[in-house]
């Protein structure tokens, strides 16, 4: 049995470790896979192919203003099907085309949107349809530069700016919807047809026809290919509904890199599944699954599924959101070097395509998170250090660490538990052989402003002594067998289970009343806990270890009579919106809540974190978390870490302490371990390793203000948190597949994590731009050129490769501090890292982190600029403004900036914070003076190479201490040279 299989892993992890591939299917498993690509290779091998679906002229309705129109939609080989169209642009330029079998035998699965979309989006009054001979046409943008055409025949959907093709849906005539049928039709359809004695004919429209279906075969193949039934290693899937699979080709003319479509573990710049220069054979696959040992460069699906997929060129950025929630494989393809192919392929569901028009990154960041939501703006102490491991196995035992932490100085906010604390596995109720005194405990961990976190997993254990059981089953909102009537049963780490159907929407008040901490009269709460201990939601693809593929029956049934392969994909978003939405209930008014998933879907960023599950403790491991914590960042998902030290075996030091490098750059940072691994908190190190990693991880929390800020951003503009060269710099070709280093926000750092074994140098690309790099620990100055450069910097083991782009203003606390909270008052230091031009900008936003009070305005949000004070001065003049006063247009969460009053609460509260030191790199001159408010500063001045020859070396440094401001209030900084 799995479950057991897995505790037996041996500590170290052997050379040659593998995920059990024959666990989970190829496309060549799945049967709607293998039809999806055979119709794309008779598409290939067939110079006269068409689609064989078109647009009814005659059909075309547009809605009163013309906003949208709908439309009859035939395919030729099966005339009597129909198909309707709804096609419109929202208020933002965003395209949505829907199509849908009508009047089918049953309804297709049409909810994937209304599970990832925020709210429904507004059809834009402006845009106009009209109606032309051979198709409907709208242009819009500036300049009307953006056109859609949607041709009657073939149906196809392009997209142009300025006159060239950006999206191409159906281009390649790989469209098919098919529909809903029974077996008697279909063998009745077969009645009467000749077949061709060779088996091979050619019909009116010269196509080929092969075998039994000469109206359809050359468009669906010859064979009814798993359309009824299949099987996978043990497992019978029962295909009641019959065939009901999508297929589309979506193509990028003139893009030559496509990035997203997370989980997998790949590079960003995706690589090439078909054609000339595929890097894989398989394509990518989107069904959550929980892969065991999961390989480090792969298409195989994983924890999460987020159907987003965005084309790149030096001057376009342009990107698909396909709201799909079942089983889908995307092939990828390269016609040629500069435009991409891509192939999507779904077991079930209605077309529901969203076509981002760009054109910049920024733009698709905007376009994608106005439907799915934007990241929810997490309670600062969540972006501490979070120590787990599976697991502290008594309430001593989580004491006696956070003594350690302690004593070793080293900073921590968040202590996890993992399924252990719990009693059999019934989660919520505590093993009180081991946690006799949970609430205490937790108070313990709260006394020093730090919290707990605790695992809530989805299965139930089915006795009768667990009552969040009973009460699921009691009050029917168990997931239930293909027969829609009994409840399904399945095996996990509670022995025989139950899930809860969080899509019914029963279960959804329930569920919250679990977590109150108060009793609620018969109702079972769950009391032993506190309002701030936040949850980990795990195993939630979901994971069952005696089902297919390790996870659910697709025939099971869910609310509304959907099966689960319908909504397969969104299943383990719902349990994370839920649980969030609970922790938030427990008080009033509520607080932000914590909620970690392993599994997730498109919107799933509204309600928590992610990490990147069960990762080996290998080199490649390491390498390829960055790049997935990229992909789910540039998918919406910013707050996104992987295992620290790696989940499974045991680090060496070396392993470990770079591993803490890419995590204090990770937007959620989190150390974990299997449970046969050895303890490998920070504390056990061994000299210098243990300093090293508790430097990092003060360096992690002095840059606190940075991660916040940037997080700010995110949650406002969808924005990643960390974002990779393309976003930053989306015409520097050089960087497109730049995804082993990229930027923290908007702040204008630059990282590189190490990752490399026995590494003593790293090679950095600085962008291509005439611009200076400063190397944030001793202030080299590197200068880059409109060509971009490359630059091998020292990276020994205490080292991580860290710049500040010239023209920046970094914000930092350095104040080692046990816990973030403890940092609430303490002072600022700005890093002003002057550009070329001798000018700066950076931003800082604070509010009480862990309300929502910043929605009603109780937030600060400064810029601190420097600019030079005349033209050809060498000084400076740096000076800190209301950043909120200045863009009344934007909204912090839902306040309008134009009613923000600068003495709110929370401003009040930390008016006394002070500037304690302003550094300033690259001043051309040393200063004569340095004066605010009319008044000498002290300061120190220590000349550079680079600021007299602009040669690299080191670049000047002005320190002015105390400068006695607060970082609330407006004021001025004069540096005379
Ligand atoms: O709950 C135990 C583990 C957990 O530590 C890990 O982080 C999850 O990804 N969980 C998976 C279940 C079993 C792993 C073999």
């Amino acid at each position: 049995m799995r479950a057991f299989s897995s505790l037996l892993i041996v500590a170290a992890i052997p050379a040659v470790l593998a995920v059990k591939t024959h666990d989970f299917k190829t496309c060549s498993q799945a049967g709607f896979c293998r039809r999806g690509r055979a119709l794309s290779a008779r598409a290939a091998e067939n110079p006269s192919w068409k689609s064989p679906y078109s647009i009814d002229a005659s059909s075309v309705a547009l809605s009163p203003d013309h906003a949208a129109f709908t439309a009859a939609v035939r395919s030729s080989i099966y005339p009597d099907v129909k198909f309707g169209l709804d096609v419109r642009i929202h208020d933002d330029g965003v395209l949505r085309v829907r199509m849908d079998e009508v009047d089918g035998l049953r309804q297709r699965y049409n909810e994937a949107a209304s599970w990832a979309l925020l709210e429904e989006p507004k059809v834009s009054q402006k845009i106009q349809w009209s109606v032309g001979k051979n198709g409907v046409r709208a242009a819009y943008g500036p300049k009307n530069g953006v056109e859609v055409d949607v041709t009657f025949e073939p149906l196809q959907v392009t997209l142009r700016r300025d006159g060239k093709e950006q999206v191409v849906l159906n281009g390649r005539g790989l469209l098919h919807m098919e529909h809903f049928r029974t077996k008697e039709s279909v063998e009745k359809s077969k009645e009467g047809v000749e077949v061709p004695e060779e088996g091979l004919d050619t019909d009116e429209n010269a196509q080929v026809v092969l075998g039994a279906h000469p109206r359809t075969a050359w468009f669906e193949g010859d064979s009814e290919d798993g359309w009824w039934e299949e099987s996978f290693n043990s497992f019978t899937d029962p295909k009641p509904r019959g065939p009901e699979s999508l297929s589309v080709d979506i193509d990028f003319p003139n893009h030559g890199h496509v990035y997203g479509i997370p989980q997998h573990a790949t590079r960003l710049d995706l690589p090439l599944t078909t054609g000339e220069g595929a890097h894989y054979s398989d394509p990518y696959r989107l069904y959550n699954a929980d892969v065991f040992e999961y390989l480090a460069d792969s298409t195989m699906s994983l924890y999460g599924s987020i159907p987003v997929m965005y084309a790149h060129s030096a001057d376009s950025t342009v990107g698909i959101f396909n709201a799909v929630g079942s089983e889908t494989w995307i092939d990828v393809g390269r016609p040629s070097p500069k435009s991409t192919s891509s192939h999507w392929i779904s077991e079930t569901g209605i077309l529901d395509i969203f076509i981002l028009p760009g054109p910049t990154p920024a733009d698709i960041f905007g376009q994608y998170t106005r439907l799915t939501g934007t990241p929810a703006l997490p309670a600062h102490w969540a972006l501490g250090y979070h120590q787990c491991r599976w697991n502290y196995i008594s309430s001593d035992d989580v004491r006696s660490v956070q003594k350690r932490f302690d004593e070793e100085d080293i900073p921590v906010d968040v202590f996890w538990l993992d399924i252990e604390y719990s009693e059999d596995h019934k989660y919520f109720i505590w093993d009180k052989r081991h946690f006799p005194d949970p609430v205490d405990m937790i108070h313990d961990v709260e006394a020093i402003q730090r919290k707990m976190v605790v695992i809530v997993d989805p299965h139930l254990k089915r006795t009768d002594d667990y009552p969040v059981y009973t009460q699921a089953r009691d009050r029917g909102l168990l997931v239930k067998k293909g027969d829609g009537q009994t409840d399904y049963e399945g095996w996990c780490w509670s022995g025989s289970s139950a899930w809860v159907d969080f899509f019914h929407p029963g279960s959804w008040d329930w569920w919250k009343s679990l977590f109150k901490v108060q009793p609620q009269g018969d109702q079972w709460s769950w009391v032993e806990s506190t309002v701030d201990t936040g949850i980990w939601n795990d195993m939630n693809e979901p994971s069952i270890f005696n089902g297919p593929e390790i996870s659910m029956p697709r025939e099971n049934i869910h609310h509304g009579g959907w099966e689960h392969r319908d909504l397969h994909n969104i299943n383990g978003m719902l349990f994370s919106n839920l649980t969030s939405q609970a922790v938030m209930a427990r008080t009033d008014p509520p607080k932000r809540p914590f909620v970690l998933t392993r599994s997730f879907y498109a919107g799933s960023q509204r309600f928590g974190a992610m990490w990147t599950g069960d990762n080996l403790g290998t080199w490649e491991h390491m390498a390829v978390g960055v790049k997935m914590v990229l992909a789910n960042n540039i998918a919406g998902f910013s707050f996104a870490g992987s295992d620290v030290g790696g989940f499974f075996g045991n680090p060496e030091p070396e392993m470990l302490v770079r591993w803490y490098g890419v995590g204090v750059f990770s937007p959620f940072l989190r150390a974990h371990a299997h449970i046969d691994t050895k303890r490998r908190e920070p504390y056990l190190l061994d000299e210098p390793y243990k300093s090293i990693v508790r430097d990092m991880l003060r360096l992690r929390y002095s840059m606190l203000p940075v991660w916040y800020t940037a997080f700010r951003e995110a949650s406002v503009t969808g924005l990643p948190v960390v974002r990779p060269h393309f976003v930053v710099f989306p015409g520097d070709e050089n960087g497109f597949s730049l995804d082993d280093q990229f930027f923290v926000g908007g702040s204008g750092l630059l990282v590189k994590p190490v990752t490399r074994k026995g590494a003593t140098e790293e090679s950095v690309y600085l962008p291509a731009e005439d611009q200076v790099y400063y190397d944030y620990f001793n202030h080299n100055a590197y200068r880059s050129t409109s060509k971009g450069k490359n630059i091998t910097v020292p990276a020994e083991l205490h080292q991580i490769p860290l710049f500040i782009r010239g023209g920046s203003v970094i914000p930092t606390r350095e104040r080692p501090r046990r816990s973030s909270p403890l940092m609430k008052h303490d002072p600022f230091t700005l890093r002003v890292a002057l550009s070329n031009e001798g000018s700066a900008r950076g931003e800082l936003y604070l509010d009480d982190g862990e309300t929502f009070s910043h929605r009603d305005g109780k937030f600060v949000w400064r810029e601190f600029v420097a600019e030079k004070p005349a033209k050809k001065s060498k000084g400076v003049r740096l000076s800190s403004r209301n950043l909120a006063a200045q863009k009344p247009a934007e909204a912090v969460d839902q306040v309008a900036l134009a009613t923000y009053d600068s003495s709110n609460d929370f401003a009040k509260d930390v008016a006394q914070v002070r500037v304690e030191k302003v550094v300033v790199l690259g001043l051309a001159a040393k200063p004569s003076s340095v004066t605010a408010g009319g008044k000498e500063l002290q300061w120190t001045f220590t000349p550079g190479v680079a600021a007299s020859d602009k040669k690299e070396g080191t670049a000047s440094v002005l320190v002015i201490k105390d400068p006695k401001l607060s970082i609330t209030s407006d004021w001025e900084i004069l540096v005379q040279a």
